[in-house]
């Protein structure tokens, strides 16, 4: 039995902190002074010395050491191109990665736009999808993914399959027609086909690969799934790489909510990736953790245990005690140019947190010759800052609209070169 007042506490969650007043205070870990307390005054420290231990950090404490690189024998394969998708507008190609030489699975779709009225080869934005690559558009020529996918009872997925109703569920945050319009391609998989997003133990998506004789689940120390799907952007960016129409030197990754988190993750570990942008990205992604507003280490590591490595649940109640916290993530994409947008009504992500973040990276930016994030005070709705770390916070909730995506597109123009 199910008294009514424990729906009710569920509801007014007494163990989230709201209340800006409520802010613990918090000394902030220096991404300028290297574990052992020197300053770091050239670039050539931060590069040689202190990047790499604050990679190292956030692999052993935040989210796990990744297996380095692709699996050998990974395959590319290009199943299909089409010069006159969406209506003359675009070219698609859908391409197969397999990770495994010996088996069909685990591999992952991709799905690439790229402009025809636009240059070639073509700057593009990578992102994964939250619900197989068919939902990002209408356009009935995207397969539908064949993988594990959360059920969505108003489309008709009861049993974890995904449905031709599923086709362009998302398109409102993939404005596939603007992008192209702007000179832009668009790059996405499904981060199911990496991980599926629930705990397992591990069992399925990329983990096993990477087992040793006798493993069955992750170190403390190795990575989650976010890991995984940060792992999986690296592996679309090789098939970036090969690809004759693409600027590889011009890929933008992009990533919303727990998907902003990993994109985060993967700039920060994979330096090909020119431009950053994190969209909600919130707890574990751009927000500071030792401020402890809306969603904390513990929220985080009980409802999403297999999101981060096991070492960061020693973390619970104890951020005061991570050796590092989040403007130090952003600070590793250094110099390339990085995106924090937050929402206003999204105060479980902690907008404030994520600004801070952002202002705290400046330092590393300015070292390195950049201009930073060109403000110190957190701006009004609606006026975003296109300095080498863009921050911008819109009216609204939890989500990727149409005005986030003007922003990334002029942050591109800006730092990338206007296609
Ligand atoms: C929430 C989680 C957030 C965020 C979000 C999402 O439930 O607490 O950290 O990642 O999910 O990914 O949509």
């Amino acid at each position: 039995m199910n008294p009514w007042w424990i729906g009710l506490l569920l509801l007014v969650r007494t163990d989230v902190n709201y209340d800006e007043s409520k802010v613990p205070r918090y000394t902030l870990p220096d991404p300028l002074r290297t574990e052992a307390g020197e300053p770091v005054t050239t670039p050539e420290i931060w590069f040689e010395k202190r990047r790499p231990e604050l990679l190292e950090l956030f692999a052993e404490h935040v989210y796990g050491h990744t297996p380095g690189g692709a699996p050998e024998g990974m395959r590319i394969v290009l199943d299909a191109t089409d010069e006159t998708a969406l209506g003359g507008k675009a070219t698609r190609k859908l391409y197969t990665v397999y990770f495994d030489p010996e088996r069909p699975k685990p591999y992952m779709e991709l799905l690439v736009y790229l402009p025809n009225d636009g240059p070639r080869p073509a700057p593009v934005f990578l992102g994964l999808n939250f619900h197989g690559n068919q939902s990002v558009h209408p356009d009935p020529e995207i397969p539908i993914t064949r993988s594990w996918v959360r059920n969505v009872p108003e489309r008709g997925v009861t049993n974890h399959r995904a449905t031709e109703a599923t086709r362009g569920m998302a398109a409102s945050r993939w404005p596939v027609e603007r992008i192209l319009e702007r000179g832009y391609g668009l790059a996405t998989a499904y981060y199911g086909d990496l991980d599926p997003d629930f705990d397992d133990g591990f069992q399925n998506g990329v983990h096993p690969l990477f087992y040793r004789p006798g493993q069955s689940r992750p170190l403390p120390n190795e990575w989650g799934a976010i890991g995984a799907w940060a792992w999986g952007l690296s592996r679309a960016m090789d098939v970036l790489e090969r690809d004759p129409d693409v600027d590889a030197k011009r890929v933008a990754v992009m990533g919303h909510s727990r998907l902003g988190k990993t994109a985060l993750w993967a700039g920060a570990q994979d330096e090909r990736f020119a431009l950053v942008i994190s969209n909600n990205s919130g707890c574990g992604g751009a927000a500071l953790s030792r401020r402890r507003f809306g969603e904390t280490v513990r929220h985080i590591n009980t409802a999403f245990p297999h999101w981060f490595c096991e070492n960061f649940h020693r973390y619970n109640d104890r951020e005061d005690d991570l050796p590092v916290d989040q403007h130090e993530l952003i600070a590793l994409i250094a110099p390339r140019p990085v995106y924090i947008a937050s929402a206003e009504e999204d105060l479980w992500a902690d907008p404030r947190g994520e600004f801070l973040a952002a202002l705290a990276a400046d330092p590393v930016y300015r070292l390195l010759g950049t201009d930073g994030l060109a403000t110190d005070k957190m701006p009004d709705l609606s006026r975003p800052i296109h300095s080498r770390i863009g921050y911008h916070i819109r009216p609204g909730k939890h989500d990727v609209t149409l005005y986030d995506w003007e922003q990334y597109l002029n942050f591109a123009d800006r730092h990338l070169g206007k296609p």
